[in-house]
């Protein structure tokens, strides 16, 4: 049997994280797929927060990606997802924290507002949140991921918002500009990683199931 049980929903960028992060690692792993619209009544058991992902290992249950992410690559130590320098570690979990609280929602408040007055505001924050990662790429090293030659939790942290992008360029014609030509050229690498690979699904899965937040008059009116 696995030790490790994975709580996950297929669109979910969250859960995405941490299942390339045990794809990585090499974890034997069980997913369980919820169906967010109607948990199970034995989801809260697992998760506290009602939310994927959530792991059980040995019996016990962590709950919110970047910490699960963190608990993985201490109990799974190679190969290794952090730097061990404690300056290094502490930059590298203020980029996760930026994806969490300024990338994804900049990204997120785009997609849900259908005013286009308000529109041009979130872009222009859009545009400021990706050139910050592009300067701090540039800061950070050589490339071609985040922390240099080899992924990072960054990396994995990232990279499931941009396998979404699809549905801001989509329903927004938002376009990442070709000013962040490292973070283009990082979206390139991560594409083409095996694992990424393996479990990567087309812009039209998104697309169709972006719809309902990113068009909620157009749903209504079907
Ligand atoms: N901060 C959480 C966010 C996870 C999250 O928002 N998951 C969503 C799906 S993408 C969810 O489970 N939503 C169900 C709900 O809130 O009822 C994490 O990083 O794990």
């Amino acid at each position: 049997m696995a030790t490790v049980e994975i709580f996950s929903a297929e669109v979910c960028p969250y859960a995405h994280r941490t299942r390339l992060v045990l794809m990585h690692k090499g974890v034997d792993f069980s997913l369980a797929e919820i169906d967010l619209s109607n948990k199970p009544d034995w989801f809260a058991e697992v998760s506290p927060y009602g939310k994927v992902p959530s792991i059980r290992h040995d019996g016990r249950i962590v709950y919110e990606s970047a910490i699960i992410n963190e608990y993985i690559d201490e109990v799974f130590p190679e190969p290794a997802l952090m730097p061990t320098d404690p300056h290094a570690r502490a930059m590298a979990r203020i980029w996760v924290d930026y994806g969490n609280t300024r990338f994804n929602v900049a990204s997120y408040k785009l997609m849900r507002e259908n005013d286009t007055a308000v529109q041009g505001a979130l872009r222009e924050e859009l545009d400021a949140c990706l050139a910050f990662m592009e300067d701090g790429m540039a800061k950070l090293g050589a490339g071609p991921y985040w922390l240099g030659a080899s992924p990072s939790l960054i990396d994995f942290s990232y990279y499931p918002f941009f396998e979404r992008f699809c549905n801001v360029e989509h329903y927004r014609g938002y376009r990442i500009p070709a000013s962040c030509g490292r973070i283009l050229t990082w979206i390139d690498t991560m594409k083409a990683l095996p694992i990424v690979r393996e479990i990567a699904n087309t812009p039209e899965f998104y697309i169709e199931r972006a719809k309902a937040y990113a068009q909620p008059t157009a749903q209504a009116a079907e």
